[in-house]
């Protein structure tokens, strides 16, 4: 593998953003995902091989030590983080056209609820993943989902809820949402949430963590 790939996966996993981040502290005063996000396409590699080589084995990593309890929510953030500058270089070229995302990806925290911390991990290890995102932020009722399908037909559906009262809200979003595009994939999740919550609902997967949902859609994309 390229070096500088090689480097850039490594700025991922342990969340080092850019040069002037002081975190790792034992990676202080080195390159970050910016610039050697920058330097990989520069030296011309292909974008494609900058997110499959580096970017999305990286964020699998970083989601397999989250599983395992071997980093914690404050870690993550900090790798979302270094995705994301490294992302910043290679959007461009998917919006022109030049990379084929796996699929898109349609997330939100379900009316009446405000929490989003956990809702964009799993919408940042899920672009890690190489799908693009259209997050419909939080408080987000059966209305904008349908609306974000008919703009993305295809896509598949994430929601999130923190709250005992607003994971009863899905629900309704799962019906309606199934209901006016047949056929649509609904993953949901968030803290109060069960497999057996799921079911009920009428949804089609769920997973405590965001590498479920990357998994989930990595075999949805094959
Ligand atoms: C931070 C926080 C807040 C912040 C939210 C800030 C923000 N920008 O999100 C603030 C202060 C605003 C807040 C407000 C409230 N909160 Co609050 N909050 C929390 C807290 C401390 C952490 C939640 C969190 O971010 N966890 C970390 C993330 C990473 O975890 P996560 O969200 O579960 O997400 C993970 C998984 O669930 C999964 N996941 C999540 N979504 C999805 C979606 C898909 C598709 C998939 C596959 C996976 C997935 O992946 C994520 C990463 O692993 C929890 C307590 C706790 N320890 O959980 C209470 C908690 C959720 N809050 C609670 C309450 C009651 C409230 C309030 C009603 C308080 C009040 N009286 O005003 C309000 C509600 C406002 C509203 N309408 O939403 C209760 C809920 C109780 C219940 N069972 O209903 C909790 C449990 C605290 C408690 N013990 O009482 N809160």
């Amino acid at each position: 593998m390229e070096p500088v790939l090689e480097k850039l996966g490594e700025a991922v996993e342990f969340g080092k953003v850019d040069k002037n981040s002081p975190y790792p502290p034992n990676l202080k005063g080195q390159d970050g995902a910016d610039e050697l996000a920058k330097e990989a396409l520069d030296s011309g590699v292909k974008p494609t091989d900058v997110l499959t080589g580096a970017l999305v084995p990286a964020m699998d990593r970083v989601g397999q030590k989250f599983s395992e309890n071997k980093i914690f929510v404050p870690q993550m953030l900090m790798s979302a983080k270094a995705m994301g500058a490294a992302m910043a270089h290679l959007k461009p070229f998917f919006q022109s056209g030049d990379v084929k995302t796996k699929g898109t990806f349609i997330i939100g925290t379900v009316k009446g609820d405000l929490h989003d911390i956990g809702k964009n991990l799993v919408a940042m290890m899920v672009e890690g993943g190489g799908w693009s995102i259209v997050d419909l932020g939080v408080d987000v009722n059966e209305d904008a989902f349908n609306q974000a399908l008919a703009e993305n037909p295809g896509a598949v559906v994430g929601l999130s809820a923190l709250l005992t009262t607003t994971m009863a809200n899905m629900e309704e979003i799962v019906r309606k949402v199934k209901e006016a595009h047949p056929g649509t994939k609904v993953l949901v999740g968030g803290a109060p949430l069960n497999d057996d919550f799921r079911a009920k609902i009428g949804a089609d997967f769920y997973s405590p963590d965001p590498r479920g949902a990357v998994e989930y859609l990595k075999d949805l994309a094959a």
